[in-house]
């Protein structure tokens, strides 16, 4: 298992508002690698296989809602560390815990409507940039 690529999403509150530049600089500064990139906009059943992981949760459906509302800037990154390194650039999952700097303390509006997501583990880094990319997608 490779621990050098973590996947991300630009969510569609980032799209609306203009921000995607301004993270992608955030993500160059912090020295990840751009390997994917594109717009997309996930279906419900997309999101909902994505979210596979948090479908007995209250907010699985208002989640869904949120994450299929518009496109998506989905990338995969690569650093030594993707997967930890781009979790603390990105901050808490809630913005008014999340540490001053971060991706998310900068963009997110609410717990529900943080700006971006980061894999959580190697494993989901590969699953999750597997869902979103074929092979001749990735540079
Ligand atoms: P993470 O994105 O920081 O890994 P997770 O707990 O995996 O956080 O939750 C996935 C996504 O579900 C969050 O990024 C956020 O958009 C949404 N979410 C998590 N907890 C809540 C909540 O309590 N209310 C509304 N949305 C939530
Ligand atoms: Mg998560």
């Amino acid at each position: 298992m490779r621990t050098d690529r973590t996947f991300t999403m630009l969510k569609p509150d980032s799209v609306e508002k203009g921000n995607i530049g301004a993270i992608v600089d955030k993500i160059n500064a912090a020295g990840f690698r751009i390997v994917a990139m594109k717009l997309t906009h996930m279906t419900s059943q997309d999101a909902q296989e994505f979210y596979a992981v948090h479908s007995e949760r209250p907010f699985y459906g208002e989640l869904v809602e949120y994450m299929t509302r518009g496109p998506v800037v989905a990338a995969i990154l690569e650093k030594d560390n993707a997967v930890a390194d781009f979790r603390t650039l990105i901050g808490a999952t809630n913005p008014a815990d999340a540490a001053e700097g971060t991706i998310r303390k900068l963009y997110a509006a609410s717990m529900g409507e943080n700006a971006v997501h980061g894999s959580d583990s190697d494993e989901n880094a590969a699953i999750e940039g597997a869902f979103h990319f074929s092979g001749r997608e990735m540079f």
